[in-house]
């Protein structure tokens, strides 16, 4: 049976991944920071339904000897470091912590695979945040990075301190550079789910309206389920590489509110209001992949379209809400209501 860890498990991807690797067969082991409010923590492993199948090891990845101690107890085949401090808003108000957990954690678990178990195959989880400024129409493993924020920074020196681990040692350190993706599952603070989140809010009655930053910007926005998929093959290659995962459909944060409101058969303008608090010091302002490379060396192309995980998304907003407001019944109309 071969083994994986996974940093970062509790996150979006993380529990994707550890999905799809237990459906493959793999004992899958997960690092988890310690925190006050652990029950929460493992909320989108327990909805996934995985929570009992892995085992979760104490550790931080800013802690290096938690992570040899891991690394040397695990002895993993595969390695995937998915940790981080990954909003980008935040990464201006907290530089320091981004750059030490998103850019030397990185280094951190590379450590340890190269001093405990070089053997084991490792994938850095880098990102079309790297563009930035981009400095070509569509971007490819080709195109030149331009990064536009602290956590973008970040990310670039995680993904060469990769390929050096790569070049220097000879490991099998492979990076994927992936473009959004998104998922019931994402994170309330990222545009697309605080949008579905809104959505659902206001077509139940439990919101007026909805605060965004810019809605100019675009993104080429894919679902986790699909990406993780491609994390997965990358390790499976011979030789390891880095790779550019993406739909190759970039839409704007306005277009994507038109799907997400005209899904609950709302009229998205009466509602989304724009606010200068939200918008950010440096922009992104058009992000485009091509997954070229992807398609013909690992065989991968994405599943889902926009419009579906768009419906996924609303569709498990709406239900979180409609429970919520269930949950708040006082017993008796709870039982009229069947819940
Ligand atoms: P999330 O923000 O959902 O998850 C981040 C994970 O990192 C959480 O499990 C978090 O734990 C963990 N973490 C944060 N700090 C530490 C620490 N000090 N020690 C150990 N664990 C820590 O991110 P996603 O799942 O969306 O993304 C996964 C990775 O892929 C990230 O590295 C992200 O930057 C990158 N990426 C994501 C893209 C996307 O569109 N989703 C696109 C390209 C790259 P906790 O639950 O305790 O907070
Ligand atoms: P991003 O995702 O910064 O691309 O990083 P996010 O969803 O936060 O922003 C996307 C775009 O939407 C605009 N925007 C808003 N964003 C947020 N969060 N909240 C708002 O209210 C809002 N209004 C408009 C932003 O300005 C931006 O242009 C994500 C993260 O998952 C990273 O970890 C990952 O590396 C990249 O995707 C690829």
């Amino acid at each position: 049976m071969r083994k994986a860890l996974i940093t970062g498990i509790t996150g979006q991807d993380g529990a994707y991944l550890a999905q799809f690797l237990l459906q493959q067969g793999y004992e899958v082991y997960g690092l988890l920071r310690r925190s006050a409010s652990a029950e929460v923590i493992g909320e989108r492993l327990r909805w996934l339904g995985v929570i009992d199948d892995l085992r979760l090891i104490d550790g931080d990845l800013s802690d290096l000897s938690s992570v040899l101690r891991i690394m040397s107890e695990v002895k993993p085949d595969e390695v995937y470091n998915l940790a981080a401090q990954s909003f980008v808003h935040a990464s201006w108000q907290q530089p320091l912590l981004t750059g030490s957990i998103t850019g030397l954690g990185a280094v951190n678990v590379l450590e340890a695979v190269r001093l405990v178990h070089p053997a084991a195959r490792f994938y850095q989880a880098s990102s079309s945040e790297m563009f930035g400024k981009i400095q070509e129409s569509v971007q490819s493993e080709r195109t030149p990075f331009y990064p536009r924020s602290p956590y973008a920074a970040a990310k670039m020196y995680a993904h060469w301190m990769t390929v050096n681990y790569r070049e220097s040692f000879g490991l099998h350190a492979s990076s994927g550079i992936l473009f959004n993706h998104e998922s019931p599952l994402r994170g309330i603070e990222f545009v697309t789910r605080k949008v579905t989140d809104g959505v659902a809010r206001i077509k139940l009655g439990l919101a007026r309206e909805l605060k965004l930053g810019n809605l100019d910007a675009t993104r080429d926005w894919g679902h986790a389920r699909d990406y993780v998929r491609a994390m997965a093959l990358m390790l499976r290659q011979e030789t390891p590489d880095d790779y550019v995962i993406a739909t190759g459909r970039t839409t704007s944060i306005r277009d994507f509110c038109a799907m997400a409101f005209g899904y609950a058969g709302l009229a998205w303008e009466e509602f989304v209001k724009t606010s200068s608090d939200l918008m950010r010091p440096a922009e992104v302002d058009v992000l485009h992949g091509d997954a070229g490379k992807a398609k013909a060396v690992l065989g991968w192309t994405p599943s889902c379209t926009l419009e579906e995980m768009v419906a996924e998304m609303v569709e498990a907003d709406l239900a979180r809400h409609r429970g919520r407001i269930t949950q708040m019944l006082p017993i008796e109309a709870r039982l009229t209501v069947g819940a």
